[in-house]
This record gives structure tokens, C-alpha cells and sequence, in this order.
């Protein structure tokens, strides 16, 4: 295997044995056969468009492959081979065209020829380092938009332009294009990542309302409970209605702590609170949980033996031995195993830190209709000196101590700076008792990772307010990243011409020196370094 997709790829070059996510030889090179796989569905449903008979729910189908091969989603081999042989019939089902490429024509006899036909076919079968390296960027971020666009279809909308990129972008890498080329299709890909956040972000807002400032408590109940994590808002209305008055409460975990902010979540009354933080902590936090745990998407870390037979996983997300919910034909799920089982559990330990420095209540749901309406507070504040800059902390959290780094920063920051953010990177900092100014919170939190679609709407607005572009704010881009999500919404940056963000806690490592080089000189990409020497470029 060879997998260098995330920020822990092993050695900072990439996972060769097993990988650092847990993810093991066969499903890594099953997830490599998958994507091989979707690109011969591409090329097939490319041309099938041509004469009209193109197969309209292919997109959706690669929306879930690809998210199935993100960091930290599925580790089921059975489901990922399941996925396979579905893109493998969709595909024949498509009429055939002369000379094909190999993705095309190539058929799985079993799970193990699709496992060598992974490994023939992974990411060093491209021998040269710039070629792979812009074609894995490629597929990276598309691995983004198609995790995206999933729960963009969860939610009953479809957008014609997202899915036939994916198609595209994923047929682009199969030919032999100039570097320019690939350049182009990497740059278009944080077009479309634009475009998808804002369908997700209008999907989100129009099933649940506009999120609304909110103060979450961490603490925890007497009653048994319901654990959720991942990103699917849909998945939680359902547990929602489900658990009704079952005297089971919800908790959310993780990606799902913005969820409290919608009026049309948080009119829930059995939404008790959030509980725990970031994915790195699941292996301590489910186990104090006692209750069971419904991981509807990334990021699942493999389950200790402790509390296995707790987790649940539904959506994009498995884990062999682990029970899985499945959608039934009309997009409903039947989540009364999960409630039965918490009935029988205790409840779950307070572990809410509390204490000077530190509150045990978090503010959520600071997403741009609830920015914008204060917005003349806030640019009131910036005339005045009391706001003189903002930070996005945005990104994703993980497991290395280095990443303390993120909560010295957010300490060290000056009384009249405010962080903007969304994404798990927030859990470094979120619950340090930053205060507010003049009414407005220090730690402005736009919601999941998705939800940073919201920040460049505020950061937009402010733009406007004050006569100059993005680049021409008092604004400094400080980004944490671990998976393609990641790399998705840093593509979405650079489109916007977002310039001088500083990366960390370290580089890619698909990104090769001749690319590296590319961003630096194009967009001014810098890795970070120490907060002292990070402050005074990002704090002037
Ligand atoms: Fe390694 Fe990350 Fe790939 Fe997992 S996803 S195998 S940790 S590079
Ligand atoms: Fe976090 Fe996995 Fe990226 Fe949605 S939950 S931001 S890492």
C-alpha cells in the first residue's frame, strides 16, 4: 500500500505498512481500486452524455465512493468491494466506445482481484513526482466536493455542474495533460468546492433555518444517551425524532456540536448537549460515554474492543464487526436498535471541564445570517480600534502534541483580536474563556468544517463595508489541516483569491517540491512555525 493522503501520512511521506488512520494494506488498496473504478465510470458516463443517455444518478454514486475513500470514513472491506462492483454494473450499463482506458473494461472476479487491481493501479503507479502529485491534489479535493455533495443529495437537492466536474476532473487524470493543464483542473476544483459548499450550505439552511447564536452546555445528564458524530444533519433529525420521549437524550460529539444552532434541531428538547471534543479523544470519550455512539461520517477511529459493540456506524461510514444502519429506499432509517440499546446503558460521566480559564459551555452557531445581523456592531468595533483583527482558525484538529500549538496561539492572541472558525480545529481553543468584545465573541464559530463557506460570506461582507477585497481586510489565515476536506476548502481559498495563508502543523505530503513551489509563488503558502514568530506575521 502507499496512502499519503492526510496530514499524519507516516514519516511525513505516506502510510507503506498499515496506515497511521488504522486503515489496513487491503482496504487501502480497495479504496484505490474504488477511485480506479469511478474514473472509468466517469470516462463511460462522459460520453454517454454526448448522445443523451447518460446514467443521471452516476454522479451521486461517485459522491460516495469518493467520500467512502476519505480519511477516516470506511474501513469495511465488504462495503467498499459492494461499492465497486456498483460502480462496475452502472458502468456497463453505458454504451461502449472504441479504445478504451482500462477503467473502463477491467472487471473484479472477486474481492481479491480488486484488491491487486488497487495495488497495480494505486498512487505510485504515476512515476513522475509533480504529475502525481497535481493528480492526487485532484482527486483530494474532489474527494472533498464528493463528501460534500453527498449530504447535499441527503438533503433532496442536486446540483448538475458539481457532478458532471467530478466526472471531468476524475476523467482528467487518466490522460497525459501539461502541467498547466493540471494546474487549471486543481484551481477549478476550488471553483466547484465554492459552489458545493454554498449548495450544502443553502440545503443545511433550508431544511433547518438560519443557525442562531447558541450556548451549548457540556454537561452531562442523568438520563441514558445517544452519542452522535460525523457531519449528517439529516442523520440527527431522525435519531431526533426517533428518540422522542423514548427518556433517552442526545448528545452530540465532535462535527455535530454546530447541529445546536439550528431552530430546526435545537426545537428538539431531547438535544441535551455536546459532549466531549475532537475525533482524537473518541477512544477516551465513547468509553466514558456508557451509552451507544452513531458515527455518521468521518471521522471514525477504529473502535476499541472495549466498546465496540456500542458503535453503530450509518451513511458513507463502516468499520468490519461493526453494526451499520442502512437507508431504506425512501431515505429513512431505522435508528430503534440504537434507542433500545441505550435504554440498557447507564448514563453517561460528566466529563465537562470546568474552572478559571476554562468554560464548560460552549458558544456555537455564529454563521454568517447571525454574523451579518450584527455586522454594524462589528464594523462599528473595527473603526473604533476595539476589533484590530481577525484570525481564521479553521481546519481540522488531530492527534499530534504539536497541534497544541493552535490553543497557545488563540491564548497568545492580543484582547482585540477575534478568531473565526469552523471545522473540529475550533476543540483547541473553544472552550479557553476568551470573553467577548463589546457583546461580540471572541471565538466567532461558523460551524463544521463545511461551514467555512459562511466565513468567506462574513469576510465578504466586511470587504464591501470597507471599500477593499479579502485580501485588503485585516484578516489572517492561520489553517489546520488533517483530511481532503481540508485540502478542499484550501482549493476553495485559493480560487477566491485568498492570499499568505500559513498551513499547518505540517505540508502535505502529496504536495511536491516542484508544486510547493507553484503555491508559494502563486498564493504565498507558508508552513507554520513557532507562535512567537507566527504572531508577529499574522498579528502585526
Ligand atoms: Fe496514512 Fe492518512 Fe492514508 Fe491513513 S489516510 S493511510 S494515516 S496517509
Ligand atoms: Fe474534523 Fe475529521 Fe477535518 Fe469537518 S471531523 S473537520 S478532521
Amino acid at each position: 500500500m502507499f496512502c499519503y493522503q492526510c496530514e499524519e501520512a507516516a514519516k511525513g511521506c505516506g502510510c507503506t505498512v498499515k496506515g497511521v488512520c488504522g486503515k489496513d494494506e487491503s482496504t487501502a488498496t480497495l479504496q484505490d481500486c474504488l477511485i480506479y473504478t469511478i474514473k472509468g465510470l466517469s470516462l463511460r458516463n462522459i460520453e454517454a452524455r454526448k448522445s443523451g443517455v447518460a446514467d443521471e444518478k452516476a454522479g451521486n454514486l461517485i459522491a460516495e465512493a469518493l467520500f467512502a475513500a476519505l480519511t477516516n470514513v470506511n474501513f469495511d472491506n465488504e462495503r467498499l468491494y459492494s461499492l465497486i462492483t456498483k460502480a462496475v454494473e452502472m458502468r456497463d450499463s453505458l454504451p461502449a466506445v472504441e479504445c478504451e482506458h482500462d477503467t473502463c473494461t477491467w472487471k473484479p472476479a472477486n474481492i481479491e482481484a480488486a484488491v491487486k487491481k488497487g495495488s497495480e493501479n494505486g498512487v505510485l503507479a504515476t512515476e513522475n513526482e509533480d504529475v502525481r502529485s497535481l493528480r492526487e491534489l485532484l482527486i483530494y479535493g474532489l474527494k472533498g466536493v464528493g463528501a460534500y455533495y453527498y449530504h447535499v443529495v441527503a438533503l433532496g437537492s442536486e446540483d448538475k455542474e458539481v457532478t458532471d466536474f467530478m466526472e471531468d476532473a476524475l476523467a482528467s487524470t487518466t490522460a497525459d495533460l501539461s502541467t498547466d493543464e493540471m494546474v487549471g483542473w486543481v484551481l477549478k476544483c476550488g471553483e466547484i468546492g465554492v459552489k458545493v459548499l454554498e449548495d450544502l450550505d443553502r440545503a443545511n439552511t433550508t431544511a433547518y433555518g438560519n443557525p442562531e447564536i447558541t450556548v451549548v452546555s457540556t454537561s452531562a445528564g442523568k438520563n441514558p444517551g445517544i452519542l452522535i458524530t460525523g457531519h449528517d444533519l439529516k442523520d440527527l433529525e431522525q435519531l431526533l425524532i426517533q428518540t422522542g420521549n423514548s427518556g433517552v437524550d442526545v448528545y452530540t460529539h465532535g462535527e455535530m456540536l454546530p447541529a445546536h444552532a439550528y431552530p430546526g434541531l435545537k426545537k428538539y428538547k431531547n438535544l441535551v448537549g455536546n459532549y466531549g471534543g475532537s475525533w482524537p479523544h473518541q477512544k477516551k470519550e465513547f468509553e466514558s460515554f456508557n451509552g451507544p455512539v452513531l458515527v455518521t461520517t468521518n471521522c471514525l477511529v477504529p473502535p476499541a474492543q472495549s466498546y465496540i459493540d456500542r458503535v453503530y456506524t450509518t451513511g458513507p461510514t463502516g468499520f468490519s464487526g461493526v453494526k451499520h444502519i442502512p437507508e431504506s429506499d425512501n431515505g429513512s432509517k431505522d435508528f430503534s436498535a440504537v434507542i433500545e440499546h441505550a435504554k440498557r446503558c447507564s448514563p453517561p460521566q460528566d466529563i465537562s471541564v470546568k474552572g478559571e480559564g476554562y468554560t464548560d459551555e460552549l458558544i456555537t452557531g455564529c454563521a454568517h445570517h447571525a454574523v451579518l445581523s450584527i455586522a454594524d456592531a462589528v464594523i462599528d468595533a473595527v473603526k473604533q480600534g476595539r476589533i484590530k483583527r481577525f484570525v481564521v482558525m479553521a481546519g481540522c484538529d488531530g492527534r499530534q502534541k504539536e497541534r497544541e500549538y493552535y490553543t497557545e496561539f488563540a491564548k497568545a492572541l492580543p484582547q482585540d483580536a477575534v478568531i473565526l472558525t469552523a471545522g473540529c480545529a475550533k476543540y483547541r481553543y473553544n472552550n479557553l474563556d476568551l470573553g467577548d468584545i463589546g457583546g461580540i465573541p471572541r471565538v466567532i464559530d461558523a460551524g463544521q468544517c463545511n461551514d467555512c463557506y459562511s466565513l468567506v460570506v462574513i469576510a465578504k461582507a466586511l470587504a464591501d463595508a470597507f471599500g477593499t477585497d479579502l485580501n485588503g481586510l485585516p484578516v489572517s489565515y492561520n489553517i489546520a489541516w488533517y483530511e481532503q476536506k481540508a485540502v478542499l476548502v484550501l482549493l476553495a481559498l485559493l480560487h477566491l483569491g485568498v492570499k499568505d495563508i500559513t498551513l499547518g502543523p505540517r505540508l502535505p505530503a502529496f504536495v511536491s517540491p516542484g508544486v510547493l513551489g507553484v503555491l508559494i509563488d502563486n498564493f504565498g503558502i507558508r508552513k507554520n512555525t513557532t507562535v512567537e514568530e507566527d504572531m508577529k506575521i499574522m498579528v502585526p
